[in-house]
């Protein structure tokens, strides 16, 4: 073990190839708008605002001070039976901003227990109206949900799952995946081929008897997987479907929500409006942990039934509606409204599509895939080492050219800050097309 992996040894990294990376260390130590610095000063273009989270910069100062005089002010304070005044003002202003009928809002700490959260209120939901029979869920191949039980059961990224697919929640099954290469490749914005694959949740409703089924969950714009925007119509059929099997859709909006897609939702900028909405990321700007699940009003007051000295719903987290997480919340809600950051997102949508889409020609790229601020560029994979030569661009893009880009194995995704300025992502994707050249 070198000098440097015994350093890192004690520290079990998330997603990671612990030994390649301890072996030579990536490490950040500060950051700033666009911009990561590293230990020994380099300064990095961050594509990937975060891991989607930061849409509007690193350490945003009003975000900062915010969390800064919360943190003197009232650190910490339980949420069962009693609660603290920010997560009362974040609720509401989350809702404020959600679509029409979702007026409720339940905090979590992440993504993966938004997603878990959300499928919980499915079954109770369905329970408390009396059709405790509708049990079984239902998502997607290639969906990510979180790393969760609940999350890995309905996600369908195969690595994700497989050391644990014995011990997976029972009673889910998978729609097919969304891409389709060989007819939609290089498109801009949503594809135009697919949107019978939403068909593939009717099957379900007749293998299984679609009163058997609680609920469907689907990203609105599958993101960890390398970018799947939905074939033109597929959501408004899945919409379709639910509603006369009486399932609930749940849109998993951890990406997608908070201007991502240049609106406060996905559902609002899509059309189609679920009945549950799990986020995350952007409702802190990515600065503390939280997320929030969104509910319709009927789920919300199917639950607020029986002696009203009883808790209604078993279910909640230590740190649900944090206070420092929900002013972070609230500061973030703050700067998207003052700066105008979801028309900021709007703002440069054609730009980043046409940079994208100029690495069409480009040697080994056989998809480029689009929508909002949510983009990949696929990579041939090298033969017999699929996931070698995203890797290799990760690293080379790191060490020399000073930008991070974030490849799932072959596939390199970009998830610009909704402020990028166009020269900067201009020289980041020159950086980055001229070590894509120079990889074999
Ligand atoms: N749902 C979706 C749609 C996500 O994108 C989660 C749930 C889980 O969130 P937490 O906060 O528990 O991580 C996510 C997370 C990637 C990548 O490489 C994306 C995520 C996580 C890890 C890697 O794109 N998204």
């Amino acid at each position: 073990m070198s000098v440097a992996a015994k350093k890192l040894d004690s520290y079990w990294m998330p997603f990671t190839a612990n030994r390649d990376f301890k072996n030579k260390p990536r490490v950040i130590n500060g950051a700033s708008g666009h911009y990561y610095t590293t230990e020994d000063g380099n300064k990095l273009y961050d594509t990937l605002s975060g891991l989607w989270t930061t849409g509007a910069g690193h350490c945003h100062p009003k975000i900062v001070e915010a969390v800064q005089k919360q943190v003197e002010t009232l650190d910490y304070c339980v949420t069962f039976q009693m609660t603290n005044n920010k997560a009362i003002e974040l609720a509401e202003r989350v809702t404020n901003l959600a679509p029409e009928g979702l007026n409720h809002c339940f905090f979590t700490n992440s993504g993966s227990e938004s997603v878990d959260t959300a499928l919980k209120i499915a079954l109770g939901y369905h329970r408390a109206k009396g059709e405790g029979n509708r049990t079984r869920l239902i998502g997607r191949e290639s969906g990510y949900h979180g790393v969760n039980f609940g999350g890995m059961s309905v996600g369908g990224m195969v690595n994700n799952r497989k050391a644990f697919s014995a011990n997976l929640i029972p009673g889910v099954d998978h729609m097919r995946h969304t891409l389709n290469i060989e007819k939609n490749a290089f498109t801009r914005g949503l594809p135009h081929h697919g949107v019978e694959l939403a068909d593939d949740l009717e099957q379900l409703c007749s293998l299984h008897g679609g009163n058997n089924i609680a609920a469907v969950i689907v990203e609105p714009v599958a993101g960890s997987i390398g970018v799947y925007p939905p074939p033109v119509g597929y959501l408004k059929r899945l919409r379709d479907i639910c509603d006369r099997h009486g399932i609930l859709l749940i849109f998993d909006e951890v990406i997608a929500a908070f201007g991502r897609l240049g609106a406060p939702f996905a559902a609002q900028r899509l059309e189609v409006i679920p009945d549950i909405i799990t986020t995350a990321k952007g409702l802190s700007n990515g600065v503390i942990p939280i997320g929030a699940v969104l509910v319709r009003d009927t789920i919300y007051e199917a639950f607020m039934q029986g002696p009203e000295s009883m808790v209604e719903l078993f279910h909640g987290y230590t740190y649900s509606g944090h206070p420092v997480a929900a002013a972070a919340g609230i500061a973030a809600l703050d700067v998207y409204k003052e700066e105008g950051t979801f028309e900021q997102a709007l703002s440069i949508e054609k730009h980043f599509e046409d940079l994208l889409h100029s690495f069409k020609d480009q040697k080994n790229v056989i998809d480029v895939r689009n929508f909002g601020l949510m983009g990949a560029i696929e990579i041939a994979p090298r033969d017999g080492a699929p996931g070698a030569r995203g890797g290799e661009m990760h690293k080379r893009c790191f060490w020399e050219a000073n930008v991070v880009v974030r490849n799932v194995m072959d596939v390199l995704c970009f998830s610009p800050f909704f402020n990028s300025k166009p020269d900067e992502m201009e020289k980041s994707f020159l950086k980055i097309r001229h070590v894509l050249d120079s990889i074999e």
